[in-house]
């Protein structure tokens, strides 16, 4: 099993779909570990997108992450960085597919609903950067029999 990291940017909460949005993600069956709503910090933000802080569009980007708080998920299951990814769409929702969150509420890059961790090292340094340990639960998923085969998990 692997965890990966969502964030619910401004665009999902201001725009009310926060629920919406969980709501795919347990359709699916992947089982929710961690859940809170922050506010990103500045140095949360050089970190989290450091990929894109040289970049002359980083300031409204960052404008955009902290026009409200967010709500940061721990999500896990098979495969799971992969699944949510897919799940999410790609980056530009006019080009996300159909089905997809991206494709289904957003019509643009910079307002595109969810971030999601897009590889194992990333997503191990994403739940450090927003979950203290005792923010990540172990509990039984009861249905796991329903949603995988025992040889999957
Ligand atoms: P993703 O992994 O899909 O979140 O995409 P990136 O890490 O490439 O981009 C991070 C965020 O920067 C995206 F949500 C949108 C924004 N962005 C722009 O606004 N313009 C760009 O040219 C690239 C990214």
């Amino acid at each position: 099993m692997q965890v990966t990291v969502v964030i619910l940017k401004p665009s999902a909460v201001q725009r009310g779909i926060v629920g919406e949005v969980i709501a795919r993600f347990e359709k699916k069956g992947i089982q929710i570990v961690g859940m809170k709503m922050l506010c990103l910090t500045d140095e949360m933000l050089s970190a989290h997108y450091a990929h894109l802080v040289h970049k002359p569009f980083f300031g409204r980007i960052k404008d955009s992450m902290q026009a409200s708080p967010v709500v940061v998920m721990a999500l896990k299951g098979v495969d799971v960085i992969n699944v949510v990814r897919q799940l999410s769409g790609v980056t530009n929702g006019r080009e996300a597919q159909p089905g997809t969150i991206r494709g289904d509420y957003s019509v643009s890059v910079q307002e595109n609903i969810v971030h999601a961790s897009d590889s194992p090292e990333t997503a191990a340094t994403e739940l450090k950067r927003f979950f203290s340990e005792n923010e990540i639960f172990t509990y039984p998923q009861f249905f796991l029999p329903y949603t995988y085969a025992n040889d999957e998990w």
